[in-house]
């Protein structure tokens, strides 16, 4: 709720979250990637309430990831690499089918990991594109190319119908609060590296533990 009249808001900040997210060792600290996430709902919700039942389900999930922080195991979950090993070790996670563990941070924290791929393949379009190039096009490309392929169809069909509501890029730039168009795509030059590497550090430990398919 502090969300949409903050004045001070800018997507600048929310991209930063992701720099503080890996350790020199390259772990990732939940708390700043839960952080990078509420911020990343943030700005979504000041998108229009078109979204909100992306960002509902967007903000379960980081909820449950809270609330194994702030849980009496919290140290275990320091770390993803640490809640990863900690879940694993102890039979804390459904492999194969949905069971017991249906809030796994495992299981959960993968659907934000999948849609981190679709925001780094979606920003980097809008960095890329042009005053003529149409958001809900990039939006849907990007989703097309990662998220979609783990939705059901009534999802995806859903979510393609929200794409069709989201503003052009020029009041899209504007509502990350930058600066210039010419700001902006500088912005998200230096920022997208950064959630590259945290999406791809994950993407590995998550391959080397065979836990990619979490149902
Ligand atoms: C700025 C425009 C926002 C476009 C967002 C593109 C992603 C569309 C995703 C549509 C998801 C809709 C609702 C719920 C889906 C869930 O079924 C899945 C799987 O979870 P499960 O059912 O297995 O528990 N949830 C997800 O895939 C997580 C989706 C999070 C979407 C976050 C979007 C990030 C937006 C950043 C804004 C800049």
């Amino acid at each position: 709720s502090v969300a949409v009249e903050d004045p001070k808001f800018t997507l600048q900040e929310v991209l930063d979250t992701f720099k503080s997210c890996l350790s020199e060792n390259k772990e990732v600290f939940l708390e700043h990637y839960v952080a990078g996430w509420l911020g990343l709902v943030r700005f979504m919700n000041s998108l229009g309430s078109v979204f909100s039942f992306i960002a509902k389900d967007a903000v379960n999930k980081i909820q449950i990831l809270i609330n194994h922080l702030n849980g009496e195991n919290g140290a275990h979950y320091v770390t993803v690499q640490s809640m990863v090993k900690y879940e694993l070790d102890n039979q804390l996670v459904d492999l194969t089918k949905r069971g017991s563990f249906p809030e796994s941070g495992c299981r959960t924290l993968l659907r934000l990991h999948r849609a981190l791929r679709w925001l780094e393949l979606f920003l980097e379009r809008l960095r890329t594109s042009t005053e003529e190039s149409k958001t809900s096009l990039m939006c849907s490309e990007a989703y097309n190319e990662s998220l979609s392929q783990h939705h059901a169809w009534i999802i995806r069909k859903a979510a393609g119908t929200a794409f069709w509501a989201l503003p052009g890029r020029a009041t899209f730039f504007d509502v990350m609060n930058v600066g210039t168009p010419e700001q902006v795509v500088t912005m998200l030059g230096d920022a997208l590296p950064l959630i590259s590497e945290v999406y791809q550090v994950t993407e590995d430990l998550y391959a080397q533990n065979n836990i990619l398919d979490l149902p």
